[in-house]
């Protein structure tokens, strides 16, 4: 089904069920924030064996704080704010409300920040730190090192930071199984689709043989042949006018 017929249908309602976002790195690369393959991302400069696996945390669990409190000062540095892809869908979400779930794998807040609500950080959250001695989740914005204490149980060396490693269970996959089961609109934005289970996403909704789905990329993913439509370039551009498309039809 063509892009606009199939929106109109999204809009009529054939499409029932609500819309369900996916965003990745590529949403945030405009906001100033480095993605992970491309050329100069973040894979290109550090191993995923070295910083983000719990095996390199119990290894060298200073090199992995300070991977993630250089990632954390640069996100609370004033010139990092959202841009038009993130401000379009807290849009999307003003106007259709719990219509519209965004499911990032991002750890930045620019979503929070744009004012998207009904949000998922399915990889966790930089802003946050957990206490693997108490189980405590507390809002974080210094730098960790080993020796921090937990505010809650005092112990030290058990503080890391709130995002899911590889070989990590992500976070509210329950939530995220029942609303890729029910929409009726599907749309990932800025992500090379190579990391699951949030990759599979697309196959898991076209499974169910009912929803649009759109893929807003620079250029075409992974996973771009499962998408019934696709639209390239850089976020900041395309996601605004895509929401347009969708509030206007
Ligand atoms: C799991 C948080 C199972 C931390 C991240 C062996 C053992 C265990 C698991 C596996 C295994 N082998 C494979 C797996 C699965 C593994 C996986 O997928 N590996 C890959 C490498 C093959 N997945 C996992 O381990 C997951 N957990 O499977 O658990 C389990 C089951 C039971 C019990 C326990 C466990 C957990 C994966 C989560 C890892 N954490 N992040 C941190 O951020 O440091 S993943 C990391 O990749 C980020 O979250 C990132 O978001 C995500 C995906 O990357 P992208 O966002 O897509 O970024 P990328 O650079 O790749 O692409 C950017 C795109 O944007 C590009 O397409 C580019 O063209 C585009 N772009 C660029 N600029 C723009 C743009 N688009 C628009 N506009 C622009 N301006």
């Amino acid at each position: 089904m063509a892009g606009a017929s199939a929106i109109l249908a999204a809009m009529a309602g054939r499409f029932a069920g609500g819309i369900v976002v996916l965003t990745g790195s590529g949403i945030s690369k405009e906001s100033g924030l480095a993605t992970f393959r491309d050329p100069d991302g973040i894979w290109a400069r550090v191993r995923i064996e070295d910083v983000a696996t719990p095996e390199a945390f119990a290894r060298d669990p200073a090199r992995v704080h300070e991977f993630y409190n250089l990632r954390r000062r640069q996100l609370l540095a004033p010139e990092v704010v959202p841009n038009p892809a993130h401000l379009a869908l807290a849009r999307l979400e003003a106007a259709w409300g719990e219509e519209v779930l965004v499911v990032t794998q991002n750890i930045d807040d620019l979503h929070e920040r744009a004012g998207s609500r009904n949000l998922v950080h399915m990889h966790g959250e930089l802003l946050k730190a957990r206490c693997v001695g108490c189980g405590v989740v507390v809002a974080w914005r210094d730098d960790l090192a080993v020796e921090t204490p937990c505010p809650r149980c005092a112990r030290t060396g058990g503080l890391r930071p709130h995002v899911v490693w590889f070989g990590e269970m992500p976070f509210e996959m329950e939530r995220i199984g029942e609303a890729l089961g029910a929409c009726g609109l599907f749309v990932s934005i800025g992500t090379s689709g190579s990391v699951y289970p949030a990759a599979g996403f697309v196959a898991e909704v076209r499974a169910g043989g009912r929803a649009h789905t759109v893929e807003l990329n620079l250029e075409p993913s992974e996973g771009r042949s499962l998408f019934a439509e696709a639209i390239h370039g850089p976020a900041s551009r395309i996601v605004p006018g895509f929401v347009d498309r969708l509030l206007s039809a």
